[in-house]
């Protein structure tokens, strides 16, 4: 499959795009399963709500299975999808590789117990030579605001932020008003089960609390662009996937 030119250039524009229904419910039900099995089990490497938000209380709940790569050939088979392939080489040239140090995760928001996402950029953490950067979101189940949806800012990736405008964890603040302004042009999308979202590593993005009663449960990668090198001796200068 190809993205039409029209949606080429909503990515580009907005930082994001939504392609609905690409996944078969099947294959989410297969993916799902398997990461259920590794919640419950709580199969290591785990990032927990409790180091996310910086307390050391000893109760560990599960933000996100990390290094799914690692974990099971049906993960890395969707990581590795031969239909999702010319679609990212459309949006980031030709041999994208696939990075194992950002994202690579099973993202989930557990009910009632789960933190908000502030707003932030990917790129906060990441080191590479531009931003030729995107990541790819596809959800498992149901996606809605009470249960943590994904919100976007569209454009923002193209923003010149100052530094002022970040806190010192580099999250963007919402106590400025100018800030407060962009934040009010804030879009989101209903998910089902199926639904991919690609989005660009410099696009604000935000996700709320599960205020529902079942999990939600995403699945994340993310990529750069073969001529985007990592910076070296940097947490991105790791291990990566050429696709
Ligand atoms: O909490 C979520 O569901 C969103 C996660 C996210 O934005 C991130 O990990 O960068």
């Amino acid at each position: 499959m190809q993205l039409t030119q029209a949606q080429v250039t909503e990515f580009n524009t907005n930082g994001f795009l939504l392609l609905q229904q690409f996944v078969d419910p099947q294959r989410c039900d297969a993916l799902r399963e398997l990461a259920q099995q590794h919640l419950f089990e709580m199969v290591e490497p785990i990032e927990s709500e409790e180091e996310y938000l910086q307390k050391h209380s000893g109760v560990r709940t599960t933000r996100r299975l990390r290094q799914v790569y690692d974990r099971d050939p049906l993960f890395v088979a969707w990581m590795q999808d031969p239909e999702m392939l010319p679609i990212l080489e459309q949006l980031l040239g030709k041999n994208p590789r696939l990075l194992l140090a950002h994202h690579n995760s099973i993202m989930t928001k557990l009910p009632q117990v789960s933190s908000v996402t502030t707003w932030h950029q990917d790129i906060r953490y990441w080191h590479f030579e531009n931003d030729k950067l995107m990541s790819v979101w596809l959800s498992l189940g149901d996606e809605y605001l009470e249960n943590g949806l994904l919100e976007f800012i569209p454009g923002s990736h193209k923003m010149q932020l100052r530094p002022e405008q970040f806190d010192e964890n580099s999250g963007f603040r919402d106590d400025l008003k100018e800030n407060q302004e962009l934040i009010d042009t804030r879009v989101h999308f209903r998910l089902k089960k199926g639904d991919v979202v690609l989005f660009h590593a410099k696009t604000l993005h935000y996700a709320g609390k599960n205020v529902s009663n079942t999990p939600k449960i995403s699945f994340v990668y993310s990529l750069r662009a073969n001529d985007n090198l990592p910076i070296k001796g940097t947490r991105s200068d790791a291990p990566e996937i050429a696709l």
